[in-house]
């Protein structure tokens, strides 16, 4: 009808006389199966998000150190397992992290599949926090504490063409004990673990890091989301009303 209205508002109203309204970082998970590219989409959030302050904590950090008799019979241990993480040391930082204090994160070595005793990484806390790791959709109470959820997607093929590489270059392995591996552990727990979280995503990146489209528009969500904050925080007594008009 005539007077039907041409556009629709919906406001977000903040308490008036509110002016402490807290920081709250915003959290983003990144996963996907091992080497499909997860640390490359996260640099490259971070290189895009410069003039914002980031912080990038990976689940890696978080394996636990091998016992003596675990380490005794490595080849049978699985880290792609989520048992392998201290899953309730990870919530802790994260929780922290998220109401504003920084935290001490352990520093892992795959070389001797141990944390360092005699030091940390600092983390403080920031505006966004990236939380980067192969299972971290795992955990229902690590997924509640995230804003966006995005789920690094690539063929099965390149990632296993990049794990060979990595692992023999980086991490000091040889080809067959990576394949040996990949076939034993690695495989079964994307398709166990991995894939079944997928569709706790919010966002799918199909090729990886490669795709700078879609890479483009979650930092523009980051930046829309983070705008809307500081207005709040500017304004804490005006109400932000977005209007979308249709034509
Ligand atoms: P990304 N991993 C090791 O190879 N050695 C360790 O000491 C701890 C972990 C591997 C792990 C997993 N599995 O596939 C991978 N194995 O690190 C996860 N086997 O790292 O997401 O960067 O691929
Ligand atoms: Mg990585």
């Amino acid at each position: 009808s005539a007077s039907s209205p041409r556009s629709h508002s919906s406001s977000l109203s903040v308490p008036s006389g509110d002016h402490s309204v807290p920081k709250q970082p915003f959290v983003i998970g990144v996963t996907g199966g091992t080497a499909s590219g997860k640390t490359t989409v996260c640099d490259m959030i971070i290189q895009q998000l410069h003039d914002h302050r980031v912080v990038l904590v990976n689940q890696d950090s978080f394996y636990r150190g091998l016992t003596a008799k675990e380490l005794e019979y490595v080849h049978e241990y699985n880290f792609d397992h989520p048992d392998a993480f201290d899953t309730e040391q990870l919530l802790d930082c994260i929780l922290k992290l998220k109401s504003g204090q920084s935290v001490h994160v352990p520093i892992y070595d795959f070389k001797t599949h141990q944390r360092r005793s005699d030091s940390f990484r600092q983390v403080n806390a920031s505006d966004v926090i990236i939380l980067e790791g192969i299972l971290v959709f795992h955990d229902q109470c690590v997924r509640d504490l995230m804003n966006m959820k995005i789920f690094v997607d690539a063929d099965a093929d390149v990632r296993l063409a990049r794990r060979i590489s990595r692992d023999t270059v980086e991490r000091g392995r040889d080809i067959q004990s990576v394949l040996q591996q990949y076939a034993k552990f690695v495989k079964p727990a994307f398709d166990n673990f991995i894939l079944p979280s997928k569709k706790f995503a919010d966002v799918i990146i199909p090729r990886g890091a490669e795709n700078h489209v879609a890479i483009d528009l979650i930092v523009q969500h980051i930046r829309t989301k983070l705008g809307q904050h500081d207005l709040c925080k500017r304004y804490p007594n005006v109400n932000v009303i977005h209007s979308t008009f249709q034509i």
